[in-house]
């Protein structure tokens, strides 16, 4: 990546240096003022609160009750927060923030300098929010038409009537099953499968290779082309941005929130270690693949084709487990029949989740919650049903958002979101620039982790919803456990790489970006296409989060803290027993862990949260407590492989053509073939 700077900034900013010594990458001026500073930031929090106050209620406004009408005045409230925080910005630059002598200044000046785009000239700060609302509305808007029921073509057989005579359900809904073709329907009526919810449950419940095959095909199709262009379009700007504000690149600007200088080697340290485990259920898991769909989809020893793990991304692998799992004759543990007897309803949910915090010494959610929050799907409205926690930033307004249905994974759910809540609660006396995860991964990790205590067959057992009827204890944990490394162990080599592919971009540029995908999803998932692809398609482009400008490495680093997080909780909890068997609930001690961990928000950093956390023992994220949680797991796995010749994945010329032959594009090809022409000639000079 150049490392040109644009020149309209350049001059405005000709008298900032770069700080490279310590973790301070961006920008700064001359000011050392630390009085000044400490008025810029006070005025800064009131304002900045007071925006994110009116942007957060025009957003809720909207994905609450999606019409036009509420569209406007939110698109307004975004335009004006852009603009606030391009002037906090340029206001933040005049000061040399190593410099200023309250540290707590520092840092909040530090993160205003850090995470933001505002460095580039208003045209292209413009552009570059254009280009993501596109790719958002692209992606959001993309569909395809039901299997083999191409419209205008009477002739093709239906489908669904398999799917209906092998009898899939969901959790406790039947099947979807899609419009049938009628030969007088138009296009658009029928091809109306979006990712969610259509094609994601034909993923995780289709067990019909060919249909599995066409919706992971077709989504791709109507997202990577046109994607493509506008995501290299992206790269340039954010580098831009990034470089402007000091930064090497988008990627080094990405990684500045995590606070290590070495932390590219400090993530792939801790995902080494998660390796062995890793390949140990890969190998198993393909062996039942191997077993369901034969030789004509995979080899034994081979990597997985992507479309047959339950996912379109294969990053979560729990839709797969009825083909899987250990002890068939024993319950997979699903409370939800039992939450329906009992007459469980969305807010009796959310007061039990409410009681498990308050148990552990923890606050209870303000009036202001129940009143606001949406915790069904409302009748006559439309809204956005993805689960989310709001901070309204008042210190006051706190909601959900969450279309609760009477399932054990709304439960463990709505235990999540609360969680996040709790967070909001503990850290509302923070500065609003402090009043977030230590760094970008903790809000995920902990609200997962106080899920870890929920999921657990103890406190099932605790709260009623589970009584053990005379299952062979061992054979329930060890399918407890297999769900539980569907979900989580099997996510981390993707978690792990999807910014590993988009750092590369960022540093090597946008030649060949989906080959380069392909390289990374075998080399650390195991995972290759189903069919061939080139540079034409654009695969990283069905994932969401590259589109939308949202870093993931966080959610790698998630998944590994939570255990983490959980083990501390445990032991502070007095719980000494296996880990996936420790439940919190109730312990004022393990509360009081949490409520340390949470109330400091953003105002220290994670290693120093982490030093607190484990009572000095280390300041580290280390994925040592998410292996001894599923030791019992890895063990039974050893014994299942131990026939196999190879525990991983051989990659043979065959996995590579699908990806390696791709059409390059003209610009490759030309400088290979220039890199060829000038090393011939070379041969000839000298030799
Ligand atoms: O994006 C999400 C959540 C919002 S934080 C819906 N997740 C990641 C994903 O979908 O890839 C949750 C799990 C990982
Ligand atoms: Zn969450």
């Amino acid at each position: 990546m150049g490392t040109k700077v644009a020149t309209t900034l350049c001059l405005c900013f000709a008298f900032y240096t770069r700080h490279v010594k310590t973790q301070e990458y961006y920008r700064m001026g001359t000011n050392t003022n630390s009085g000044e500073a400490m008025q810029f930031l006070r005025e800064y929090d009131r304002e900045a609160s007071g925006m994110c106050y009116r942007v957060t209620m025009a957003q809720w406004k909207f994905v609450t009750n999606i019409t036009e009408h509420n569209r406007r005045p939110m698109m307004d409230e975004l335009a004006l927060s852009s603009k606030f925080e391009r002037l906090s910005w340029r206001k933040a630059v005049a000061y040399d923030a190593s410099r200023v002598s309250d540290p707590l200044a520092r840092r909040q000046l530090t993160k205003i300098l850090q995470s933001s785009r505002a460095s580039l000239p208003d045209d292209k700060f413009s552009e570059l929010q254009q280009l993501i609302a596109e790719m958002k509305e692209i992606y959001n808007s993309a569909k395809i038409c039901p299997y083999r029921q191409k419209p205008f073509d009477p002739h093709i057989p239906r489908v669904y009537s398999d799917l209906t005579n092998q009898g899939y359900t969901l959790a406790n809904q039947p099947y979807q099953h899609y419009q049938p073709y009628t030969e007088t329907s138009e296009y658009s009526q029928y091809c109306n499968m979006q990712l969610d919810p259509e094609i994601s449950r034909i993923l995780a419940h289709s067990r019909i290779e060919s249909e599995l095959l066409y919706v992971w095909k077709n989504f791709r199709e109507q997202t990577g082309p046109k994607l493509r262009n506008r995501y290299m379009r992206y790269v340039q700007l954010v580098n831009q941005a990034a470089v402007n504000a000091g930064f090497r690149d988008a990627g080094e600007q990405m990684r500045a929130a995590y606070e290590d200088q070495s932390f590219r080697a400090s993530v792939e340290e801790v995902y080494n270690q998660v390796v062995p485990l890793y390949k140990q259920l890969f190998t198993y898991v393909r062996r039942r693949l191997f077993q369901r769909y034969g030789d004509a989809a995979l080899r034994p020893d081979g990597p997985i084709p992507a479309h047959l793990l339950g996912n379109m991304w294969a990053q979560n692998w729990k839709s797969i487990m009825d083909l899987v799992m250990p002890f068939p004759q024993s319950p997979n543990v699903d409370v939800t029949s039992e939450m329906l007897r009992k007459g469980f309803t969305p807010l009796r949910m959310f007061q039990m989740a409410e009681e498990f915090y308050t148990s552990m010494g923890l606050k209870p959610v303000p009036p202001e919650f129940w009143r606001g929050s949406m915790l069904a799907r409302p009748q006559q409205l439309s809204v956005q049903c993805t689960a989310s926690a709001w901070d309204f930033c008042n210190r006051i307004d706190y909601r959900i958002k969450q279309c609760t249905e009477v399932t054990m994974q709304d439960l463990v759910s709505t235990h999540h979101e609360m969680a996040h809540i709790q967070y909001y609660l503990q850290y509302a006396d923070q500065p609003q620039l402090f009043r977030d995860g230590a760094n970008p991964a903790f809000h995920e990790a902990v609200a997962n982790a106080a899920t870890l205590s929920v999921y657990n067959l103890v406190h099932l057992q605790r709260v009623g919803l589970y009584q053990n009827k005379s299952n062979d204890p061992y054979e329930v944990s060890i399918n407890f456990l297999m769900t539980m490394a569907l979900e989580k162990v099997a996510y981390l080599p993707f978690a792990f790489m999807v910014d590993q592919w988009r750092w590369w971009v960022f540093e090597e540029g946008v030649e060949n970006m989906n080959k380069r995908w392909w390289q990374m999803k075998l080399r650390y998932q195991g995972v290759i296409p189903p069919v061939p692809r080139t540079e034409g398609d654009f695969d990283p482009g069905s994932k969401y989060h590259i589109i939308s400008d949202q870093e993931y490495i966080k959610y790698f680093l998630a998944t590994i803290l939570e255990f983490q997080v959980f083990e501390q909780l445990c032991h502070a909890a007095g719980q000494g027993g296996l880990l996936h068997e420790c439940d919190v609930y109730r312990s004022r001690d393990a509360g009081r862990l949490l409520s340390d961990i949470m109330q400091p928000g953003s105002s220290k950093s994670a290693s120093d949260i982490i030093r607190t956390m484990t009572r000095g023992k280390t300041n580290r994220i280390s994925p040592e407590a998410l292996v001894r949680y599923f030791r019992p797991l890895e063990l039974w796995l050893r014994v299942q492989n131990r026939e196999e010749p190879l525990v991983g994945w051989n990659t043979s010329p065959r996995d590579l053509a699908l990806f390696s032959h791709s059409t390059d594009s003209a610009t490759t090809q030309l400088l290979s073939h220039s890199l060829l022409y000038l090393s011939l000639i070379a041969n000839v000079m000298f030799y």
